[in-house]
């Protein structure tokens, strides 16, 4: 039976550098030689990138809480039963940037929806698949929010006040802590270089150990 590839997230508040540091861990992987897909949540197919418009477009419509939550459930179930389950059975990594963790962290400790329906719908949709190690990049909301916000135009998400991003990263935080063996923290308020050697190092041990 072939060998199914290992599952990696990348998590943290707005503008921590996953989308960086996914490019780091790809490059380290591609030394390696281990084959591996990168993608990314809400989207990661044409279906669920159409669902990430529709949740990320700044409206004047408030949006309930149980409609962002299903928007993001039903673009999951698409995504990790098309794309990322195939990729694992086919023995490849997978690289995530957000997956589960971050309803938690937004849906829950942002929205505060109760942990327990959240917990509900991961089981529907992913019955017993997890990642297998979840890589938590954490910097305060402040210097995470001037960096995103440099970029320009902000999203619907982006723009929520600082409590509810202070909520968020305590959420991460708490999950971290409870997981220690799955959860790798790193601190990315460090300099590039060092954020960056500080993820290549994990994943050559991921990929070694
Ligand atoms: N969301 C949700 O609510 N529930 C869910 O279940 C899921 C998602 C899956 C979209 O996610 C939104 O969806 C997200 C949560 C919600 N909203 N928010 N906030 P996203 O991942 O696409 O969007 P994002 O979190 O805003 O990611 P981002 O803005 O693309 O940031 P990033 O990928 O973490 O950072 P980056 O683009 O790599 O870096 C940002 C800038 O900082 C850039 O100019 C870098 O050059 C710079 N940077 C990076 N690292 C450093 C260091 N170490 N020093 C200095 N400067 C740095």
């Amino acid at each position: 039976m072939p060998v199914r590839g290992r599952f990696l997230t990348f998590e943290g508040t707005e503008g921590v550098g996953k989308s960086t540091q996914l490019q780091v861990a790809s490059r380290t992987l591609d030394e390696l030689g281990v084959d591996h897909l990168i993608t990314r949540e809400p989207g990661g197919t044409p279906m669920a990138e159409s669902i990430r418009e529709l949740l990320l477009a700044p409206r004047d419509e408030p949006v309930h809480e149980t409609t962002e939550l299903l928007l993001m459930f039903a673009a999951r179930a698409q995504h990790l039963h098309t794309r990322i389950l195939p990729a694992l059975e086919a023995g490849r990594w997978v690289l995530c940037d957000r997956f589960t963790d971050a309803t938690f962290a937004y849906q829950g400790g942002g929205r505060g929806v109760p942990e327990v329906r959240i917990a509900q719908l991961e089981e529907l949709v992913q019955g017993s698949v997890r990642p297998d190690h979840v890589i938590l990049l954490d910097v305060t909301v402040e210097t995470g929010m001037q960096r995103a916000r440099r970029r320009g135009e902000l999203d619907r998400f982006e723009q929520e006040a600082v409590a509810f991003f202070e909520q968020v990263r305590n959420t991460y935080l708490r999950r971290a802590e409870q997981s220690p063996d799955r959860y790798h923290r790193i601190d990315a308020g460090q300099s590039l270089e060092k954020v960056s050697a500080d993820v290549a190092s994990l994943i050559t041990g991921l990929v070694r150990g």
